[in-house]
């Protein structure tokens, strides 16, 4: 088999795990195509972390995989987690080479699937398109090998790097198309954090508005004195609404609880919370990928943390002028050797606006 011929089949494979892209969490995206004399015979997709692995699904499409190769977006499972070892269907099936682009950087696999594989004389292939795979995961790999989510932060600006008036006004900087992306980056993103201050000035509902169907991101809030109203919009809302703090204040924690809020306890850094601890609890919680939709001191702080993977920042062409608040509170900063260097990774146009996504 050509090299060309297993990539045709491995960026199908790809296409199919992008459709498990607003549904799968916590598990990874997988999607894997089976392939005789040169054919598609049948494909497969991950769904939702408990049913079935995207190999599985494949399989048990068809009656007969004697003689099959299978092209799959990520090393077959080699453990019994929610669902049976992969490796033990395909090789049961009679698959004869197993084509894979990349390794599971879940310890409970990683290399013991491919291993197995190779021992009941399959042929395995690893690395076909890994790059593509591994842009489809980044928050399940991140979580995986670094034990924090992958975190991209998402702002709005004017041309002059304005994101609301002084008074807190900021409705709305752009326009409704890269406000739609905004939804679209909600859809795939496994929580939404922001600080007490941008929901006391929004009231926001932080959830994803799309028209087709997903799992909707927890909504995680920094709130180190618990400040957050018992009246707010989310406590309307289905799903988890999670307020970590470093109050100790019992009344305020019933309270909240009493109208769904979950409470939660973290480390201090001076009197706010400890960013680092507040990574390492979202961790805890199983999440890949976290959008943050904060202000300027939240933001300032993830920046000087080094806490953030990905900026999304969208540009609109109008002037807020001085006296706006700016993207980033950074009073540190007083000489240019300290200023912050960041690199443009992309430029798209939606509508008038453009979103500059940068690391
Ligand atoms: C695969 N194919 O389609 C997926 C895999 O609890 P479970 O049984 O769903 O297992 C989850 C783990 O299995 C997950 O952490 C990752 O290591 C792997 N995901 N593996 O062979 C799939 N979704
Ligand atoms: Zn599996």
């Amino acid at each position: 088999m050509s090299c060309h011929q297993d990539e045709r089949y491995m960026a199908r494979a790809i296409q199919l795990a992008k459709i498990g892209r607003y549904t799968t969490d916590p598990n990874p995206r997988v999607g894997c195509v089976l392939v005789r004399d040169g054919v598609i015979i049948s494909e497969g997709w991950h769904v939702k972390a408990g049913f079935g692995h995207a190999e599985t699904v494949a399989l048990e499409n068809i009656s007969d995989a004697q003689g099959t190769t299978a092209y799959v977006t990520l090393e077959p499972c080699s453990h019994h987690g929610k669902t049976p070892p992969c490796c033990d269907a395909l090789i049961k099936a009679g698959v004869v080479r197993v084509v894979v682009a990349m390794q599971d950087p879940n310890p409970l696999v990683s290399g013991r699937g491919l291993e197995k594989l190779k021992s009941s004389g399959i042929e395995v292939c690893c690395g076909v398109l890994q790059a593509d795979a591994h842009s489809l995961n980044r928050g399940f790999i991140k979580r995986m090998t670094h034990q924090r989510p992958f975190v991209r932060s998402k702002l709005a600006m004017s041309l002059d790097g304005r994101t609301a008036m002084a008074s807190g006004e900021s409705q709305w900087i752009t326009c409704a198309q890269a406000r739609a992306d905004v939804h679209q980056l909600r859809a795939e993103s496994s929580a939404i954090l922001t600080g007490i201050n941008t929901v006391l000035a929004d009231d926001p509902l932080l959830n994803a508005r799309v028209d087709w169907p997903i799992q909707q991101p927890i909504r995680v809030i920094l709130d180190s004195n618990l400040r957050m109203p018992l009246t707010a919009k989310m406590t309307k809302l289905e799903g988890r609404s999670l307020i970590l703090t470093v109050s100790t204040d019992e009344q305020k924690h019933q309270a909240l609880k009493s109208v769904g809020f979950e409470v939660y306890n973290l480390p201090a850094k001076n009197t706010n919370l400890n960013l680092h601890a507040v990574m390492e609890f979202l961790h805890q919680q199983q999440i890949n990928e976290v959008l943050v939709e904060a202000g300027s001191v939240l933001n300032g702080a993830l920046l000087m943390e080094d806490l953030v993977d990905e900026w999304l920042i969208y540009m609109a062409p109008c002037v807020l002028g001085d006296q706006a608040r700016g993207l980033f509170s950074l009073p540190g900063l007083k000489v240019m050797k300290d200023k912050k260097d960041l690199t443009l990774r992309d430029v798209r146009q939606f509508g008038p606006d453009l979103k500059l996504t940068l690391s």
